[in-house]
């Protein structure tokens, strides 16, 4: 636990420190103000300056400048923060949906960089943080993409497996720590992802979410608030969560709609 000093009258609370990244947006936004609502003392992350500016002060956190792709930004971040009970790697997204055939190699460093990389250098940096807390927390949202591959999806799909394997592993060696970790992994929500899948291409991304009902940030959100809320014995190693009208990574349920 982490003795902060907080409040109008200045009293002394105990809060503990939870680090959202890519909160300035989608399920990384929802997480944050779930998580203030729930009294953690709330540091976002995520490279729009402006709109993490707005919701630190929203919900009375914390923020700073984050690209978990550079490392030097990692290290900025991290340095201010002071302790960290719990880490949600959020930051990440898919870039494309080109088959094999015509697939970019800069796309796949990018999805590779932001989603595997970006998760490794903030655990790595906030380890030793959310180990002295004494009940530290490493929660990564990974993907129902990382259990099954589809057509054009390989290089997300390469990624969030990556991610799966990072969290499997980063649990065994963390055995006898006091660190839990868990991965929340979503299907089809929506956020800013389909957009930035299809470099802005806004009917493209709208069409997929066409006679049926995604997920939202929120729902998502309240799945990792479920999470970090359990006794500190108690971890959540996996929570895949669908919506009702999705049953695999390209199985969904659409009801036909006005045009269609
Ligand atoms: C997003 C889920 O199935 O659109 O992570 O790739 S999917």
């Amino acid at each position: 636990m982490t003795e902060i000093t907080s409040g109008a009258t200045g009293a002394t609370k105990t809060k503990r420190v939870a680090v959202v990244t890519g909160a300035s947006s989608g399920i990384g936004e929802a997480t944050a103000r779930r998580l203030a609502d729930l009294g953690f003392d709330v540091v976002v992350g995520a490279r729009r300056a402006e709109r993490l500016r707005a919701l630190a002060e929203e919900i009375g956190g914390r923020w700073s400048p984050l690209d978990v792709t550079d490392a030097a930004s990692v290290d900025r971040f991290c340095a201010d923060i002071g302790a960290c009970s719990v880490l949600v790697n959020n930051a990440g997204g898919a870039f494309g949906l080109d088959r094999i055939e015509a697939a970019d190699e800069e796309e796949w460093r990018a999805m590779y960089d932001v989603n595997v990389l970006g998760t490794l250098r903030m655990t790595k940096r906030l380890l030793p943080l959310l180990e002295a807390s004494g009940d530290g927390h490493v929660v990564t949202v990974g993907s129902i993409a990382g259990y099954e591959p589809y057509t054009g999806g390989a290089g997300y799909n390469a990624a969030k497996f990556a991610e799966r394997a990072f969290s499997r592993v980063l649990r065994m060696e963390l055995l006898g720590h006091p660190v839990r970790v868990s991965e929340i992994d979503p299907g089809m929500v929506e956020t800013e992802f389909s957009r930035v899948r299809f470099h802005g291409d806004e009917q493209r991304a709208k069409a997929l979410y066409r006679g049926m009902t995604p997920l939202s940030a929120q729902d998502v959100a309240d799945c990792i608030a479920f999470v970090v809320t359990r006794p500190a014995h108690v971890n959540i190693d996996t929570l895949v969560v669908l919506a009702r009208d999705q049953c695999g990574a390209t199985t969904v349920h659409r009801r036909a709609t006005e045009g269609s």
